[in-house]
Formats: C-alpha cells, sequence, structure tokens
C-alpha cells in the first residue's frame, strides 16, 4: 500500500458540491482517504479570476502506481465536468493533483512528482501542513511547516466557514 497527497481545487459552479464529489470518487477509484484538510476559501494563485477557489488536501492509500495514479484522477476530472483548454491556467470545475507519492521522485514530462510548484503555493501548503506538518519534502528536504513558514506567497488563504457547507 502508498500513501499519496492529493490538493484539490474548483472554483466554478457549486464548489462545495465539487469538493464533496472528487472526495466521493477518489474512495471509489483510488482508495480509502486517510486524513482530509479543512476547506480553504483561496485567491487564484497565477492568473487573474474573480471566481475564488475552493482548496483542499487529502491523504489517501492506494495500491496503484503512480501512472495509475494519474490516469484514474484525469478520469475522476472528466466524470466531473472539467474540460481542459489551451490555456495554461483557468477556472475549472476540479483540479486533483498528486503532490506526494510515497517518498517517491518522478521527473516525466507526463508526470512529475513531487509537484513541482507546491512549495510555491500557500493554497496547498496551507492545508497539507494542517494535516501533515512533519512530512519531510523529498526533493528539498525540509518539513512542510518550514516550507510553509518561508514561503513567500502572499496570497489570500482563509478557512472556508459558509455554514451551508458545514456538512462537507
Ligand atoms: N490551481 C492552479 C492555478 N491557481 N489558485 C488557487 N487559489 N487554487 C488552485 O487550486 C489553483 C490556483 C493550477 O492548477
Ligand atoms: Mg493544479
Ligand atoms: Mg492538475
Amino acid at each position: 500500500m502508498n500513501i499519496v497527497f492529493l490538493g484539490i481545487g474548483t472554483n466554478l459552479g457549486n464548489r462545495g458540491n465539487n469538493l464533496k464529489e472528487a472526495i466521493a470518487r477518489i474512495e471509489e477509484h483510488i482508495g480509502p482517504v486517510l486524513k482530509s484538510s479543512s476547506v480553504y476559501e483561496t485567491e487564484p494563485w497565477g492568473f487573474q479570476s474573480g471566481d475564488e477557489f475552493l482548496n483542499m488536501v487529502v491523504k489517501v492509500e492506494t495500491k496503484l502506481i503512480p501512472a495509475g495514479l494519474l490516469e484514474r484522477i484525469l478520469m475522476i476530472e472528466s466524470l466531473l465536468g472539467r474540460v481542459k483548454g489551451e490555456k495554461q491556467y483557468s477556472s475549472r470545475v476540479i483540479d486533483i493533483d498528486i503532490l506526494l507519492y510515497e517518498g517517491m521522485v518522478i521527473d516525466e514530462k507526463s508526470l512529475k512528482i513531487p509537484h513541482p510548484l507546491m512549495h510555491k503555493r500557500k493554497f496547498v501548503l496551507v492545508p497539507l501542513c494542517e494535516i501533515e506538518p512533519e512530512l519531510v519534502h523529498p526533493v528539498l528536504n525540509q518539513s512542510i511547516a518550514f516550507l510553509l513558514k518561508t514561503c513567500k506567497d502572499k496570497s489570500k488563504v482563509l478557512p472556508h466557514n459558509n455554514p451551508l457547507s458545514a456538512k462537507l
């Protein structure tokens, strides 16, 4: 069994519902969710949009090898209605990213693990630090807590307190 950390983001449609649906499909097609972070309301990072994101991180146990995991993630994203445009970043109903897979380092064109930008993004580090602060990044050899403390990203990441999504 392998432990993986997935980042989930959404800034279109019923965002709370998109997260719930993504977690249900992860449990169904990837493996049991062992831990999940709170949900955070976050400012778009790297592009301009009036649609703020909800972001969270889950810790999942899986039998899948990295390539199989990526394949299932792409399937889940399209099940949830994701359409990919040409632009590097754009608004989306769901995005599921592999942040970490055990202590593995993979640098292929179609799959890079750890996620190459995770340490630059507070919308990843804040929820990841909530569930696994002592985890060590296998390339930077620093804990998630340290990476968050030293992260230069100043974009807004706030707890999402909407009572309508309290049951998430
Ligand atoms: N995902 C991106 C680009 N920018 N910004 C926020 N706040 N949340 C995201 O999930 C996100 C982003 C590329 O996948
Ligand atoms: Mg992403
Ligand atoms: Mg992605």
